[in-house]
C-alpha cells in the first residue's frame, strides 16, 4: 500500500524544509516538499530528496561491529553495549571522566538526537570541543557586538532598498534564499554579491563585486570611510546607541582609501558606490560562513556589523547585519535537555585543534574518543594529524549510519536509525523561524537504532539509568515546555507538521541590546573580559603576503574549500551514480601562468599535504583563487582538509579553512 506522510529535512542546511515522504510496504519510496511548508514551498533541494538513497542503501551500517585482529565483526547489542559501558566506568574510575572525549558536530538537527550531551553530562562530564569548524567567529563576533546572533525573518527582505548577498552561496546552499531574492529583484530591489567567485547567485545580481579572500573586513572600512566623508551616517543610532565609537573612529582614519582599495583589490569608486547604496536605507546584508573562516574571521564580522550600524541599518524594516539566528534554538528547553549540571568535572579542547590536543593531553590522557553526528576524518581541519590523534586512542567509538573514514579506525560501529526511523522535531538557528515534526514512518533496517536508544541503554548499564528514564514523547514535551502558552505542544505539532515559533521578526527593533551595555558595543566589554582587546581590528589572514611573505613567495594561491552542490558535507558522496572526483577550479589567471587546460591533473599542495585532482578553469573570480569543495571521501582522492589548517581565528571560536595559500602544478 501506497501512503503519503509528513516528515522534515534533518540536515545541518539554513533551510530546514518540511518533506512529503512516499512510503510502500514499509520502505520509503520518495523524499519531496512540503507544498504547505510556508518555506519549503514544495521544492527541496538534491540532498534532501537522496535522503532516500541515505534510507536504502546496501551500505547502510545494520549490526554493532567491532575490531578483533584489525577486521570488523558483527557483536550483539548486548555485547557492544556491556563491553563500553565496562570501559567508560574503567576509564573513569582509572583516570577521570575527562580521559573520554565526546567529539561531534551536528549532522542531524533534531532534537532528540542531540541528547548525548546530556549523557555525557551525566555521566559525570567529558572532555569536549569547544568553539566551532561551521560558524565559530561569526557567533562570537555577534555576540560581541550585539550581545546575540540574530537574523530578521525571511520576508522582510521584501522591505529592503538594496540587498548585499556578502560571502554566502545562496543558490547552492539556502535555495529558498535563492527564491525570495528573485521575488526580490521582480519587486525592484537592488541585488549586489560580494564573493572571490562568481557564483550562481552572482549571476541574478545587479552588480558583482570580486574581492580578495579574506579582505572583506578591509573593504568594509573603505566603505565606512566613505559613509562619513559623504555624510551618510546614522548619527542619531550612534550616539544614543552604541558605545566605543571613538575607538572605531580612530581605526578608519588609519587608513586612506586607496591603502584599502589596493589590499582588498576593490577599485574606489566601487568602494563609494557601497558607502552610498549602505547611506540609502533599508539595506539588508545577508551575510555567509565563508569569509568568517580566516584568521581574521572575527574582526571581518565586527567590521561588517559595524558598517551595518554605522549606515544606521540596525532594528529598521528591511535592514539587519542577518548572519544567524540563534533565538530559532533558544525557543527549547535545552537546560532541561542537557541537564549541564550533573558534570562534576569538564575539560575543553577547541574543535579545531582536537586532534593536536588529543595528542599532547596529560592528567589525564584521552584513552576513548566517542564519535556522534561527525565525520572529523574528513570534515576536521588538518586530516594527516587527525588521522594520528584518533588512530592513537585505546578506544574509538563511532555512532553513524555508514562506514565513514571516521568509522574505519574505530574499534566499536555502532548503527543508527536516520529521520524516517525514529520521531523528532527539527529547526535550525541558520535562518527561519520554523519547527518541523518528523514522525517514525518505517523501522530501521538490521538491528540500527536511534542515537536515544543507544544513550539510554548505556546510561542504564552505567547506573544512571533514571536521567533517562522518558519515552520520546516526554523527552519532545520537555524541550517544548517554554513554548506550550503559545499552543506549540507535541500534539499540535503532530497534526499541523510545522509550527512557528515566537521569535523576533525585526531583532533589536527596540534598540536595547543583549550586550553587558544594552547598547550596541563597537568596543566589547565581553571581549575584554575574556581577555581580549575589545576594540575592533583590522586584521589580515595569517596566510597572506602581508603577514607571511615567505609563505606567500612558496604558496602563492588562496585555496577555498566550499561546501559541495549536491552533497550536505560528506553525507552524499558515496551514493552518487557516479563516484564523485576531486574538481580543482582554478582562476583563470593561474591557468594561464601555469599553462593549465581543463582537464589537466593537477596537484596541489602546501607544507600540510597535498592532493591530486582534475582542471576545471573559474571564468570568472578573484585572481590568485583556487577551490576544492569539501566533502570528498579518502576512496575518492579526498579530502582536502589534507591541506587546510587547525588554527583558531582572532576569538579563538571559530576555523580558519579558507586561511590556507597552496601552489599547483600539472601532473605530467
Ligand atoms: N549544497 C550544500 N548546502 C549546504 C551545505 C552543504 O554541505 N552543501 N552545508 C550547510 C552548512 S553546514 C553551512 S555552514 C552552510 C554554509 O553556507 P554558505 O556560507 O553559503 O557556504 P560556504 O560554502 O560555507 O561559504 C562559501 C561562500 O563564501 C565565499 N567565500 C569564501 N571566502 C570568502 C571571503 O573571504 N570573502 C567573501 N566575501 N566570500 C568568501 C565562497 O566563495 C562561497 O560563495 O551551508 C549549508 N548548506
Ligand atoms: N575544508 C572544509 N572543511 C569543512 C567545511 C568547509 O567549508 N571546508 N565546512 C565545515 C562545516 S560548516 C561543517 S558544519 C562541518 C560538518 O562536519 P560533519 O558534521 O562532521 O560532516 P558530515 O559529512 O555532515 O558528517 C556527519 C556524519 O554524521 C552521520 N550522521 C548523519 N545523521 C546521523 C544521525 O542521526 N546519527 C548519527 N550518529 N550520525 C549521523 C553521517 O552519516 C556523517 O558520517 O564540516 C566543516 N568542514
Ligand atoms: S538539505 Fe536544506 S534545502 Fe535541501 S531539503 Fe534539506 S533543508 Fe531543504
Ligand atoms: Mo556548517
Amino acid at each position: 500500500m501506497v501512503q503519503i506522510h509528513h516528515s522534515a529535512c534533518p540536515l545541518n542546511c539554513w533551510d530546514s524544509c518540511g518533506f512529503k515522504v512516499t512510503v510502500e510496504e514499509g520502505k520509503i519510496k520518495k523524499v519531496e516538499g512540503d507544498t504547505d511548508h510556508p518555506i519549503t514551498q514544495g521544492k527541496i533541494c538534491g540532498r534532501g530528496r537522496m535522503l532516500e538513497q541515505r534510507a536504502n542503501s546496501k551500505e547502510r551500517l545494520l549490526y554493532p561491529l567491532k575490531k578483533i585482529n584489525n577486521e570488523f565483526q558483527q557483536i550483539s547489542w548486548e555485547q557492544a553495549l556491556s563491553e563500553i559501558a565496562e570501559k567508560l566506568s574503567f576509564y573513569k574510575k582509572q583516570y577521570g571522566s575527562t580521559s573520554v572525549l565526546h567529539s561531534h558536530d551536528y549532522a542531524n538537527s533534531g532534537l532528540l538526537t542531540n541528547l548525548d550531551s546530556r549523557f555525557f553530562n551525566c555521566y559525570g562530564g567529558v572532555t569536549e570541543l569547544t568553539g566551532s569548524i561551521c560558524w565559530g567567529s561569526g557567533i562570537e563576533a555577534q555576540t560581541w557586538d550585539f550581545g546575540e546572533a540574530y537574523s530578521h525573518d525571511p520576508d522582510d527582505l521584501q522591505n529592503s532598498k538594496t540587498i548585499i548577498v556578502w560571502g554566502r552561496n545562496v543558490a547552492r546552499t539556502n535555495m529558498h534564499l535563492f527564491q525570495k531574492l528573485q521575488k526580490a529583484k521582480k519587486s525592484g530591489i537592488r541585488l549586489l554579491v560580494i564573493d572571490p567567485i562568481y557564483n550562481a547567485t552572482a549571476k541574478i545580481a545587479d552588480q558583482y563585486i570580486s574581492i580578495k579572500p579574506g579582505f572583506d573586513g578591509v573593504l568594509s572600512v573603505g566603505i565606512m570611510k566613505e559613509i562619513f566623508r559623504l555624510q551618510l551616517e546614522d548619527q542619531l543610532f550612534i550616539n544614543k546607541h552604541t558605545i566605543g565609537f571613538n575607538h572605531l573612529e580612530d581605526l578608519l582614519q588609519s587608513y586612506s582609501l586607496s591603502e584599502i582599495s589596493e589590499l582588498c583589490e576593490v577599485p574606489e569608486e566601487t568602494i563609494t558606490n557601497l558607502a552610498k547604496l549602505y547611506g540609502d536605507r533599508p539595506v539588508s546584508t545577508l551575510l555567509g560562513l565563508g569569509m568568517q573562516r580566516y584568521t581574521n574571521g572575527g574582526n571581518t564580522i565586527r567590521l561588517i556589523d559595524a558598517l551595518v550600524a554605522v549606515s544606521g541599518n540596525i532594528g529598521i524594516p528591511g535592514g539587519g547585519a542577518n548572519y544567524a539566528n540563534k533565538q530559532v534554538g533558544q525557543s527549547f528547553d535545552i537546560h532541561a535537555l542537557g541537564l549541564p549540571e550533573r558534570k562534576s568535572n569538564s575539560r575543553q579542547f577547541s574543535m579545531m585543534k582536537q586532534a593536536e590536543a588529543v595528542l599532547t593531553a596529560k592528567d589525564p590522557e584521552i584513552k576513548m574518543i566517542f564519535v556522534t553526528c561527525g565525520n572529523p576524518l574528513n570534515q576536521v581541519p588538518d586530516t594527516n594529524i587527525v588521522s594520528k590523534a584518533f588512530a592513537s586512542v585505546d578506544t574509538l567509538v563511532v555512532v553513524d549510519q555508514f562506514m565513514t573514514d571516521t568509522a574505519i579506525l574505530a574499534d566499536y560501529v555502532l548503527p543508527a536509525a536516520n529521520v524516517f526511523e525514529t520521531e523528532d522535531i527539527y529547526y535550525s538557528s541558520m535562518y527561519h523561524p520554523y519547527v518541523n515534526h518528523g514522525p517514525k514512518l518505517v523501522d530501521p533496517p538490521g538491528e540500527a537504532k536511534p542515537d536515544l536508544w543507544i544513550w539510554t541503554e548505556l546510561a542504564k548499564r552505567l547506573g544512571f539509568g533514571e536521567d533517562f528514564d522518558y519515552d520520546r514523547e516526554e523527552w519532545i514535551k520537555i524541550g517544548l515546555a517554554p513554548l506550550n502558552n503559545k499552543e506549540i505542544t507535541l500534539n499540535n505539532l503532530r497534526e499541523q507538521r510545522f509550527m512557528e515559533l515566537p521569535v523576533d521578526k525585526i531583532p533589536w527593533e527596540d534598540r536595547v541590546f543583549k550586550t553587558p551595555s544594552g547598547k550596541y558595543e563597537f568596543y566589547s566589554a565581553s571581549a575584554d573580559k575574556d581577555g581580549f582587546d575589545g576594540a575592533i581590528k583590522l586584521a589580515l589572514p595569517k596566510e597572506s603576503k602581508q603577514n607571511n611573505p615567505e609563505l606567500a613567495e612558496k604558496y602563492p594561491y588562496t585555496l577555498l574549500t566550499i561546501h559541495p552542490l549536491r552533497s550536505n558535507h560528506s553525507q552524499h558522496m558515496h551514493l552518487f551514480e557516479k563516484p564523485p572526483a576531486v574538481k580543482v577550479e582554478v582562476a583563470v589567471n593561474i591557468a594561464k601562468l601555469k599553462r593549465l587546460a581543463e582537464g589537466d591533473l593537477v596537484n596541489v599542495w602546501n607544507e600540510r599535504g597535498k592532493i591530486t585532482g582534475v582542471v576545471s578553469i573559474l571564468k570568472i573570480s578573484h585572481p590568485n583563487t583556487i577551490n576544492i569543495d569539501e566533502g570528498i571521501w579518502r576512496k575518492f582522492g579526498g579530502p582536502v582538509n589534507m591541506l587546510t589548517s587547525s588554527a583558531e581565528s582572532d576569538n579563538r571560536q571559530g576555523s580558519t579553512l579558507y586561511d590556507c595559500l597552496v601552489n599547483i602544478e600539472k601532473v605530467n
